[in-house]
């Protein structure tokens, strides 16, 4: 039997992290320097202490496979995937505050505000907001076209906003205040969280890398599509493993019993559906990348395949 070539089989996926996160990593320290103003200093140490430890950058990551899949360099995307990560940066710090999540704890270390206080970490969430912007500006390469700086500059900003991350964290948070009025929130309502809560920031990352790339509007808005996929199934497989691990602590094997309170996908579907729904999104991912190079598409693919398949 004759099936299609797989193009992400025999493609060392962790190492193709591992060495894009060197990269990214090294442009993140000196995109935030300490400087010698005194009096910024404290929002400098706060903005490299979220900035530089160690998330697993799959967002710029992302943006700069995109921009190598329609023939860009790496180098091309670099400021704006380092953007990327400066407004993940910022949306965890807020995430994190007592007037949110109230977490003490972010990637194994206190949060932002348990060690800097709440008044520098919101300063310091503004100062990456701001310095996404102006960095992408002024660190992307005399090379590219100003227009398609200003349109990735423009689709960053967007998913921010009322149609990105604060509408997330504003149907979130209604869906929390419905919960403890015993309402209950619909798949849609859970389906708007997540598109905008997750995923919009990873659709920017992939849409920004291809237009910085020069990839033409079809191929930008598949690699729209493909992160949009990759983004809720991150989700779906967060609230699986989250019931998952949850059973198998307990010492349970039905994986049935669902997480109490928070609306999850298990929840709504219960936890075989999620798996298949989760599958679905993966292929639904691949489909939208048919037909690009073989090879550059590779990093992609695997990066949806580890997703879908990762177990902590
Ligand atoms: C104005 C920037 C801004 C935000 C305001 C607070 C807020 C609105 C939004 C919160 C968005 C948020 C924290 C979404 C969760 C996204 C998510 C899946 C986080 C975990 O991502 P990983 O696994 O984390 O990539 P690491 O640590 O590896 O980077």
């Amino acid at each position: 039997i004759l099936t299609a070539p797989n193009p992400s089989e025999g493609f060392d996926f962790i190492c193709y992290m591992a060495s894009k996160a060197k990269s990214i990593n090294k442009a993140l320290n000196d995109a935030v320097p300490l400087g010698t103003n005194p009096l910024v200093l404290k929002i400098r140490e706060a903005m490299r202490f979220s900035l530089l430890s160690n998330g697993k950058r799959v967002r710029p990551v992302l943006c700069l496979a995109a921009c190598e899949l329609v023939g860009g360099h790496e180098s091309t995307a670099m400021a704006a995937a380092c953007a990327v990560e400066m407004i993940h940066a910022s949306s965890l710090i807020q995430d994190d505050l007592p007037c949110m999540d109230d977490e003490c704890l972010r990637r194994g270390k206190p949060t932002n505000h348990k060690i800097f206080g709440e008044d520098v970490a919101i300063l310091t969430a503004d100062a990456f907001i701001s310095l996404a912007v102006t960095h992408t500006v002024a660190a992307t390469s005399e090379n590219v076209p100003p227009a398609r700086v200003l349109r990735a500059v423009t689709e960053m900003m967007k998913a921010v906003g009322t149609d990105g991350l604060v509408a997330g964290q504003a149907a979130d948070l209604e869906g929390e205040r419905m919960r403890l009025e015993e309402n209950n929130m619909g798949l849609e309502h859970l389906e708007f969280t997540h598109v905008h809560k997750t995923a919009a920031l990873l659709e920017a990352a992939a849409v920004m890398g291809g237009i910085l790339g020069g990839g033409c509007d079809e191929e930008i808005e598949r690699l729209r599509s493909y992160a949009r996929c990759v983004g809720l199934m991150f989700q779906v497989v967060d609230d699986v493993l989250d019931v998952t691990k949850s059973s198998k602590e307990l010492g349970k094997t039905t994986g049935r019993d669902l997480i109490a309170g928070k609306l999850t996908y298990p929840r709504v579907m219960g936890v075989e559906k999620s798996r298949e729904y989760a599958e679905k999104l993966n292929r639904e991912a691949w489909e939208h990348l048919r037909g690009f190079d073989q090879d550059k598409v590779a990093p992609l693919l695997s990066l949806a395949d580890y997703i879908v398949s990762r177990q902590n």
